[in-house]
């Protein structure tokens, strides 16, 4: 370890950062690290607005609301996201696409893990949170393509920074730790923020990812969406910590617990961590409590693993009508800005629609392209192996279609 890292960042008198963050909103440094209790919810399940005594804040941990125009651009990114979570399930079922993890329910997560970053930040995606990397502003059609197995990656992580969606459960957070800590060497004032599942939680990388970035106070936020299940393994065979949020102290970062279904809570805590990270008060760990509605993906059935209770009781907390009902009765959501909105979202799904029933054009070729700068003897010779095969293929079935004719 460096000289830095022992001493834990003090200033000249001696404080660290998070005890200086502590110091800041007047409480104890444990109390700046452990969750509140239960969880911030800024809106209720029926869209109103909740009396601050009841928005689960204490001293240290109060949360304003954000702006209206936050929360209609969020709502706008929250029907385009079910739309395309829809659409997508759908395509896959029609055989047009060959897998889709769907975010149905986690839609108010995945947007505002999005719309809290600046374009400067990084994000590192999993596989769950297309709808995350759409409201980055990716194109569908390029986020699509690694889905449908038509290209290795389809959008630049780079032109977005927005890395590319995960699917070994959390490599993407030692990654976020490794961005973040080169954007410092850089000199640059880059926020990353690492989303993971609750299943994530119990890889090893998370320990060392967590503990990284806390030894060395880098600007990083691990989201965590604990949708309840990892694939059928639900939360209680995940862990016997209070909750997720709780991890984060025995690091010596800063957890929160928010209602992941509530946009307006998200934003808030999740705007206030980017503040306190760019701001040198990093890192920190939310954790949005949500619920996968779908199965895992087209291959898992829920129905073996669930009842029908749990699942009802999470409808009845969907994020979707949850904003419209408080946007509309602030007047804030006209009638003729909801269908501008939705027919926004159905031109998306369209768009998909059409792309996904052409077939795709695939040079199996460039399968090689991409491996090494330069090519191995190896990988050139089965290059060759496989040029020689297809133009056998196409041999054969030039003469099979021949042979068709003159039969004809
Ligand atoms: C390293 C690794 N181990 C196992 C898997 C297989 N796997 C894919 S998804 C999944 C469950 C993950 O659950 P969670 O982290 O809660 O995310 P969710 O799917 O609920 O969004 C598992 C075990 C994997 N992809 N990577
Ligand atoms: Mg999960």
């Amino acid at each position: 370890m460096t000289e830095t890292a022992q001493t834990d960042h003090p200033d000249q008198s001696g404080q660290t950062d998070s005890s200086r963050a502590a110091q800041r909103f007047g409480i104890s440094l444990e109390d700046y690290l452990l969750p509140t209790h239960g969880r911030i919810q800024l809106v209720d399940q029926d869209g109103a607005l909740l009396p601050t005594e009841d928005q689960g804040t204490t001293p240290g941990h109060e949360y304003p609301m954000p702006s209206d125009e936050e929360l209609l651009e969020g709502y706008r990114h929250l029907v385009i996201g079910r739309r395309v979570n829809d659409q997508n399930y759908a395509l896959v079922r029609q055989g047009r696409m060959a897998v889709y993890p769907s975010s149905h329910g986690q839609e108010a997560s995945e947007v505002a893990a999005a719309l809290c970053l600046e374009q400067r930040d990084w994000l590192f995606p999993t596989y769950r949170d297309t709808v995350a990397v759409l409201a980055r502003g990716v194109e569908p059609l390029e986020v699509m393509a690694s889905f449908r197995g038509t290209w290795h990656q389809g959008y630049d992580p780079h032109e977005h920074r927005t890395s590319v969606q995960s699917t070994p459960l959390t490599t993407q957070l030692l990654h976020a730790v490794g961005m973040a800590q080169a954007a410092r060497l850089k000199g640059e004032d880059t926020v990353v923020l690492g989303m993971v599942g609750d299943g994530g939680t119990s890889e090893g990388d998370f320990h060392e990812a967590l503990n990284f970035a806390a030894v060395f106070k880098l600007p990083v936020i691990f989201f965590i969406q604990n949708n309840k299940y990892a694939i059928s393994v639900p939360l209680a065979r995940q862990t016997a910590a209070p909750s997720l949020a709780h991890k984060a102290v025995g690091y010596g970062l800063a957890g929160e617990r928010v209602d992941g279904n509530d946009l307006a809570a998200l934003l808030a805590v999740l705007g206030r961590a980017v503040k306190l990270c760019r701001e040198g008060g990093g890192p920190f760990l939310v954790e949005a409590d949500t619920y996968r509605m779908q199965s895992h993906t087209n291959a898992d059935d829920a129905t073996r693993y669930r009842e029908d209770d749990e699942v009802s009781q999470w409808a009845a907390q969907d994020p979707v009508p949850r904003m419209r009902t408080f946007l509309s009765e602030r007047g804030v959501l006209t009638e003729e800005l909801e269908q501008q909105i939705s027919a926004q979202a159905e031109q998306v799904a369209a768009g998909l629609r059409e792309a996904m029933s052409q077939e795709p054009v695939i040079d199996p070729l460039e399968l090689f392209d991409h491996v090494y700068t330069v090519q191995t003897p190896q990988l050139a010779a089965q290059r060759e192996l496989l040029a020689e095969e297809l133009a056998r293929a196409a041999q054969g079935s030039a003469q099979h279609q021949t042979g068709q004719e003159g039969q004809k």
